[in-house]
Order: C-alpha cells, then sequence, then structure tokens
C-alpha cells in the first residue's frame, strides 16, 4: 500500500472531469487500497481518485470512528436527493479551510463495489453530505466553488500565500 499525494487547490487538475471505469482490473483494486491508505493516513472521511490526480469514477469513504467501516463507490449515480441541510465542510485538497456548504439532506446512490456488483445505498447525515462532496470532485467542482466569489478569492489568495511561504 502506498499513501499517495494529494493535489492541492488551486489546481487545474482538480477540474478535471472523470471518466467511468469501464472494467475493475488488478489496477483499479490496487488504487483503491492506495486510496483508502492515503484517506486513513490523512486523515479523511472520504477521498475521491481526482484528489490523487486519476482521474477516473472511483469514491472511498469511512466516517465511522474506528476507521474500520470502508464504502467504495465505483461508477456512483446519484438516483435520488431531498431535504436541505447546511454543514460545515473540509476538504484534503483545501487544507485548513472550512465553511457552510448547503446540501440534500438524504441521497441515494447507485454504484459498483470492488467485486464489480451493483448496489444501491440511502444515506443521510455526514455520509450524505461526504457523497455529495466526493462527487462533486469527480464532476472536477471543489466544495469551496459553492461559496461565494469573494470568499473563493480570498481563499484562493490565502493558500497561494501559504504555498510561497513554505517554498
Ligand atoms: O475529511 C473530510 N471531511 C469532510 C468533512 C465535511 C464534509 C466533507 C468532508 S470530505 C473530507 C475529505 C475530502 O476532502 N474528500 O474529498
Ligand atoms: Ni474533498
Amino acid at each position: 500500500m502506498a499513501i499517495l499525494p494529494i493535489l492541492q487547490y488551486p489546481d487545474e487538475r482538480l477540474h478535471k472531469v472523470a471518466k467511468k471505469v469501464e472494467s475493475i482490473t488488478a489496477a483499479t483494486r490496487r488504487l483503491i487500497e492506495d486510496m483508502a491508505a492515503t484517506m486513513y493516513a490523512a486523515p479523511g472521511v472520504g477521498l475521491a481518485a481526482t484528489q490523487v490526480d486519476v482521474h477516473q469514477r472511483i469514491v472511498v469513504i469511512d466516517v465511522s470512528e474506528t476507521h474500520d467501516d470502508l464504502l467504495v463507490l465505483i461508477n456512483p449515480e446519484l438516483i435520488a436527493s431531498s431535504g436541505e441541510s447546511k454543514c460545515e465542510e473540509g476538504c484534503l485538497s483545501v487544507p485548513g479551510i472550512y465553511d457552510k456548504v448547503q446540501r440534500a439532506e438524504r441521497v441515494t446512490v447507485r454504484a459498483l463495489n470492488v467485486k464489480g456488483e451493483l448496489f444501491t445505498l440511502d444515506a443521510e447525515g455526514l455520509l450524505a453530505v461526504c457523497i455529495q462532496h466526493e462527487m462533486d470532485h469527480l464532476m472536477g467542482k471543489v466544495f469551496v466553488e459553492h461559496l461565494s466569489h469573494l470568499k473563493q478569492v480570498r481563499i484562493r489568495n490565502k493558500l497561494k500565500k501559504r504555498l510561497r511561504e513554505t517554498m
């Protein structure tokens, strides 16, 4: 298992749109293992392949406190959503920035698991937020893009400044 480097906003590659996984191969399974290791090491509750510069529709999530409930979503599709909730979000690609984002309260997602089996999942709470956050990544969208333009400019400047200071 390997810990993969996570792209940091603003990086153009975070805006690439991921492609559907056509077949789940040994390389796919390896990537998923590495993504899980990277998420747990960060630590984070989710990671989209986009964040590790792989532009395929693959997501790993674990919102359990014990870090032993890995959810793998391959080619996830949102088939239903309802309600509204505003929750404070953060992102491994936007370190140190937290802000509230309006999302659906409940979602139903359909995806393939690692074995290539189709399954459907109903989610609410943090899991529902996380699924929507990760599916945004697959579409090239980072959570800060849900915020006002002024906030986005401030976040970009702050991160660029921080990047300069650590060089
Ligand atoms: O670790 C993460 N925590 C989190 C908290 C609230 C809403 C979404 C998230 S996802 C984030 C990990 C990440 O960046 N996934 O893309
Ligand atoms: Ni994120």
